[in-house]
């Protein structure tokens, strides 16, 4: 399958759920290396729809609502929004971003089931499923949280730990207790409809383990420990409100499983951009179908969606599933509800004009064959040591000496030296090794040969001096130039899948368009070309070179006359800036504060744990102790103090004043007639000028918690304890 010839590719992205912001680890996994993809291969003029959305069903998001009291409806609202934008604040820009929540989708997720119901498809079966007696609902999924049966971390979910990412049924939690409430479960029988994957295996087999051994290892790998695991029935449905409604009579209160109705999103989405066409790009065998996801995606993508398709029939499958790996942050998992991540709409807003620093720093850093971590350090030193000093310096020092020797001109090109024999041949491989990679989803290596053209001319630059030659020899320096601007826009072509805002800037330098190819945004009917030609300041046509000249196409990448002599270049600018220490140590002080935080929380969490007993005493040292009952009388804060209740007791003895350090844990109306524990004849001590005369009995829980002691009963004043 890996060479056939297709004619147009259908990319999707793992739609994210609308129940939090996207981060750097969505990004890395998913949307840099789809956006790559395909504007690499909308540069090399294929034709290529680019689809994406939120989605907005599942357990996490009704949850969500719940706790915040407002309606699921809301939260997806919020954040659906709040991805979009940031998506295409990083250039991102999908033919469609739709929702799962649309018309569309419920209507084409609601036909797709009822399709598979009615020619018996599904399986039904009736099984005990824990139930929550106190909100009186089934809980599934995240519904249910209990300790992992195989890391014995707590708060595992009924379907994921994400501790040891362990995928899990509510069955297997030990201990499993209702998220919603807290408390105890029972078993009660329900009804579901369940996709028999087991009648899948022997086609997944020959699909995926004979058919497509060119799928990534970490992909085809659970691949194939799923089908060699045995397959089971999965359920389709889901006792909830929030979902799409199961289309048959006697369902209600039952919505799709979320799996079920995220991946038809896929199609929707198509549907609502293409109304009439889509089917082309779902149906005809001439499409290459492309999903990028996480590799906790994989099995949904791999082995459910294809067998529903499959089950469905008339669908395409997809050609290949290029997964990623995790992202870490500073050396610990990404967890939005620990709040470790970087967001992307805070980083666009932290590091406006510094969207490619982001988007190169996740390449070339891709959690491609393993995870892989991101640190603020590694991205302010990639910035400044490889943007700023590799790619920016040499095109800068380019366009700057043909400024100064040339005004600004592409000067002519003489005699040919062996150096620059070197250096052209090496461009054509340059060009071959970046396709090669960028065919098979290697992105991190494609971006280290396109760095590579840029190396190239960085050491072109230093081998050959212009700058001292032009002392001498005036039309060697022109070749020079004329070589290295060459090579420039050569970087304009090879960086643009990458870096498209960088190259955006470095075409405008350069003072020419590219051919970025088509998308499909404006509809099916009036699809427009995105032919991004600037005419900058002082165009280029008195050159009397046509405009089609100035317009660079991946093709004609590594050529030695993208830039004809006499063409005029606009003034320099720097493509990239240093980021100072200042600014990443603002990112990791952020971070390790949260760090700290979440220490401090665990500590607490162990405070659980009681202190060791203290030195033996003997009876005589307790029969000191004069310990009695006692009436609080009245109570006022000690002035001027947080910590301190002046108490007047009376302890059957006398009347007398107690100072205690009980402010944090009472106020004075609480104390008022509370009878309590008093060691009587504690020597009387001043504590802010009053006199205290005994102490009160605290009992102190050790994360610091404090009660006082009471008798069961009211007892008389003056009791003895002992
Ligand atoms: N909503 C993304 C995730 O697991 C999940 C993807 C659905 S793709 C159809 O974060
Ligand atoms: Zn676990």
């Amino acid at each position: 399958m890996e060479n056939k010839n297709y004619k147009r590719t259908l990319v999707t992205c793992a739609l994210p759920y609308a129940n939090g912001p996207v981060h750097i680890g969505h990004l890395a996994g998913v949307y840099v290396p789809a956006d790559i993809y395909v504007r690499y291969l909308r540069m090399k003029g294929e034709d290529v729809l680019y689809i994406c959305g939120s989605d907005e069903h599942g357990v996490p998001i009704a949850i969500k609502a719940q706790k915040e009291g407002c309606s699921p409806q809301d939260i997806v609202d919020r954040y659906h929004n709040i991805i979009k934008k940031s998506f295409s604040g990083l250039g991102i820009n999908f033919d469609i971003y739709s929702r799962t929540s649309s018309k569309t989708h419920e209507e084409n997720a609601s036909k797709f089931f009822r399709k598979l119901y009615d020619e018996g498809k599904f399986i039904e079966k009736t099984s005990e499923q824990y139930y929550d007696e106190e909100t009186k609902t089934f809980l599934a999924d995240r519904y249910i949280t209990g300790t992992c049966p195989r890391c014995g971390a707590e708060g595992a979910y009924g379907d994921q730990c994400e501790k040891c990412g362990a995928t899990l049924s509510p069955d297997e939690l030990i201990n499993p207790k209702s998220a919603l409430s807290g408390g105890e479960l029972v078993k009660k029988e329900t009804r579901h409809w369940y996709l028999p994957l087991d009648r899948y295996e022997g086609w997944l087999s020959k699909w995926i383990l004979e058919g497509h051994k060119e799928w990534r290892p970490n992909v085809y790998g659970q691949c194939k420990s799923w089908i060699d695991g045995g397959l089971q029935p999965r359920a389709v449905s889901r006792d909830q409100k929030w979902g799409v409604p199961v289309p048959v009579e006697g369902a209600e209160g039952k919505v799709l499983y979320v799996w079920f109705d995220a991946p038809i999103g896929y199609i929707s989405n198509t549907q609502e951009l293409l109304p009439h066409t889509w089917e082309q790009w779902w149906k005809s065998e001439d499409t290459k179908l492309v999903h990028f996801i996480g590799k906790d995606n994989i099995v949904f993508h791999c082995i459910v969606f294809p067998s529903m398709l499959q089950a469905h029939g008339g669908y395409i499958l997809p050609d290949n599933v290029p997964a990623n790996e995790f992202l870490n942050l500073e050396g610990d998992k990404i967890s939005t509800s620990k709040g470790w991540a970087v967001w992307l709409n805070e980083y666009l807003e932290q590091f406006p004009g510094q969207e490619d620093v982001l988007r190169y720093v996740l390449t070339a850093n891709a959690p491609e064959t393993k995870d892989n971590d991101f640190s603020w350090k590694d991205f302010q030193a990639r910035n400044n040591s490889e943007l700023v000093a590799i790619f920016g310096n040499f095109v800068n020092r380019a366009v700057v000496l043909t400024h100064k020797y040339f005004d600004g001109k592409v000067p002519a090109y003489g005699k040919s030296e062996p150096i620059d024999q070197e250096v052209l041949a090496q461009l054509p491989e340059l060009k071959a090794a970046m396709e090669h990679y960028l065919d098979n989803y290697k992105f991190r290596e494609a971006l280290k040969e396109a760095m590579n053209i840029a190396r190239l001319g960085n050491k072109y630059l230093a081998d050959t001096e212009p700058w001292k030659v032009a002392k001498t020899d005036m039309e060697r320096t022109a070749s020079i130039l004329n070589l290295s601007l060459q090579i420039c826009a050569s970087c304009a072509i090879a960086f643009e899948p990458f870096l498209p805002f960088s190259c955006e800037k470095l075409r405008n330098i350069l003072n020419v368009g590219i051919n970025a190819g088509q998308d499909h945004r404006a509809g099916e009917a009036d699809s427009i070309a995105v032919n991004m030609y600037h005419e900058g300041e002082g165009a280029a046509l008195h050159t009397g070179l046509s405009t089609e000249a100035l317009i660079l196409s991946w093709n004609r990448l590594g050529a030695s006359d993208l830039l004809p002599e006499g063409h005029q270049l606009n003034k320099a600018q720097l493509l990239f800036s240093v980021i100072e220490d200042e600014v990443v140590d603002a990112q990791i002080a952020r971070l390790e504060k949260i760090r700290a935080e979440r220490e401090a929380a665990a500590k607490a969490a162990e405070a659980k744990v009681v202190t060791p007993q203290k030195e033996e005493c003997s009876f005589e040292d307790f029969e000191k102790m004069d310990i009695r009952t006692a009436t609080v009388l009245e109570a006022e804060r000690v002035p001027k103090t947080d910590k301190l209740l002046k108490l007047t007791i009376d302890t059957g003895i006398d009347k007398r004043v107690i100072v205690s350090g009980i402010a944090e844990y009472y106020t004075p109306e609480e104390m008022v007639g509370k009878q309590i524990c008093i060691l009587a004849n504690l020597a009387p001590r001043k504590i802010r000028g009053i006199e205290s005369k005994g102490m009160i009995l605290m009992a102190r829980q050790h994360d610091g918690k404090m009660r006082f002691i009471t008798p069961q009963e009211t007892l008389v004043n003056g009791a003895e304890i002992g």
